[in-house]
């Protein structure tokens, strides 16, 4: 079933189905989510729209239509400032954009422009006095009623990736003592949430919280739509979200467990700078920090997936550093050793508490320690950017050699 059978006659309810049917068959298929994008805007269904917009424009991020199309579709449900930043990203892929025709639409002060402006850019569905009046009736839309928001006392927003647990809530308190606005994001929604009555009463600074699996694809790229306008700047990424899973020979390897490191280590990691770098790099500033490894930059037996997704982060860092700077962003990387206060063992060892006890006879660092290092890199002066930062306990001189003499450092905490 070609898309070329439809014809302008058809009606749109029978082409919405086409284009579902389509988009089951091949959920990559641009130009079926582009039209069925087009379809959703042109009988109102603009939150359909965006969807079918977002979906079409990850698979073909340069297409020369949809951003501008994404655009109007949040212009029509109120949100101008989403809409603002995809007109702003419709004119960077379609200079054409940036004509005054076009421009008019997304002027703050937004005057309905006259009929045949909206006919000669092609929405003339939306064309007569009834329809364009769907342009201001926000009652027809479930917009979310907007909270009572705390002000925090740093204006930047920091994200952070696995603040369920370990390093990253450890990281997420040490933002929101200081004050800054946190999106904290995991899987564990309650978790999520009992944190963030925590930080809140705590800190009083404002919190967001945001339940995903950063494997999600679709998901994360589409994360700005989940969000409310307020949190849509991300000034810091921290990329902590990650696990090992097993420690065993690479013959014996799970298939299971390797697929799901990659994907979350790596895969997910990647998600994440795809769907936030952007907006950093349209505003020209931002910071992203990865959490890697000592297993990023050595090599120890039975270790073999996981440290081979913290050396492609440690690859990814400087990649990305080489892509990203020319835009006035900085990105960093901190790589511990050991850690404890996290759930990291008793992950990897699939809750086999004997097994997770790797930490009894030393003293390695703890996530707040980690934290530390993640909030000094945040923290450097604009010119400055901490690359790298490699931080072990003092009785651990690499990924082999721990001096497993007791917990000497006890006494001191
Ligand atoms: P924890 O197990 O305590 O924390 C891991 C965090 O990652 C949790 O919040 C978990 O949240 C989240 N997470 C895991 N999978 C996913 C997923 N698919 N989608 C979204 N979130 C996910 O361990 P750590 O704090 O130690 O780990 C944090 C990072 O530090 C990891 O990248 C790890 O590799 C790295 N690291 C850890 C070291 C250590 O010794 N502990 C040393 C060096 C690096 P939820 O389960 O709710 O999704
Ligand atoms: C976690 C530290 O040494 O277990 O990344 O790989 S190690």
């Amino acid at each position: 079933m070609g898309l070329l059978s439809l014809n302008s006659n058809t009606p749109p309810k029978d082409s919405i189905e086409y284009f579902k049917n389509a988009i089951q068959l091949n959920p990559k298929n641009v130009d079926a989510q582009y039209q069925l994008g087009k379809l959703y805007a042109s009988i109102g269904k603009y939150k359909k729209a965006i969807i079918h917009f977002s979906n079409a424009l990850n698979l073909n991020p340069h297409h020369p239509f949809i951003a501008f199309e994404k655009a109007i579709a949040f212009k029509n449900i109120g949100d101008d400032n989403m809409a603002n930043h995809y007109y702003e990203l419709a004119c960077d892929i379609n200079p054409d954009y940036r004509e005054e025709q076009y421009a008019v639409l997304f002027k703050d002060e937004w005057v309905i422009p006259e009929g045949n402006l909206l006919k000669k850019i092609g929405i003339q569905e939306r064309n007569t006095a009834s329809s364009r009046s769907k342009y201001y009736d926000k009652r027809q839309y479930e917009l979310p009623t907007p909270k009572k928001t705390l002000q925090s006392r740093i204006d930047k927003t920091v994200l952070i990736t696995g603040a369920t647990s370990g390093i990253g809530r450890a990281t997420a308190e040490k933002f929101a003592e200081a004050g800054y606005r946190i999106i904290i994001t995991g899987r564990r929604s309650e978790r999520l949430d009992e944190l963030s009555e925590i930080f809140t009463k705590k800190y009083n600074t404002p919190v967001r919280t945001l339940p995903f699996d950063v494997r999600n694809r679709e998901f994360v790229m589409n994360l700005f739509d989940e969000l409310e306008e307020e949190w849509r700047k991300v000034d810091i990424l921290i990329n902590n979200a990650g696990l090992a899973l097993g420690l065993g020979p690479i013959h014996e390897g799970n298939l299971d467990e390797w697929e799901t490191m990659i994907d979350t280590n790596l895969k997910g990691l990647l998600y994440m700078i795809r769907a936030v770098a952007p907006s950093m790099v349209r505003r020209t500033s931002g910071h992203i920090i990865n959490v890697a490894s000592i297993a990023g930059k050595e090599i120890y037996p039975n270790g073999n997936v996981y440290i081979a997704t913290k050396h492609a982060v440690d690859a990814l860092t400087r990649a990305a550093r080489v892509d990203l700077s020319p835009f006035n962003i900085r990105i960093s990387q901190v790589a511990p050793g050991h850690v404890e206060s996290t759930e990291f063992a008793k992950v990897r060892f699939s809750g086999n508490t004997e097994k997770a006890k790797i930490y009894s006879d030393f003293n390695p660092i703890t996530a707040t320690d980690v934290a530390d290092a993640i909030y000094y890199i945040a923290t450097r002066a604009p010119h400055v950017n901490i690359q790298d930062l490699l931080i072990m306990g003092t009785q651990q001189a690499n990924a082999t050699t721990i001096h497993r003499t007791g917990r000497i450092f006890d006494a001191e905490h």
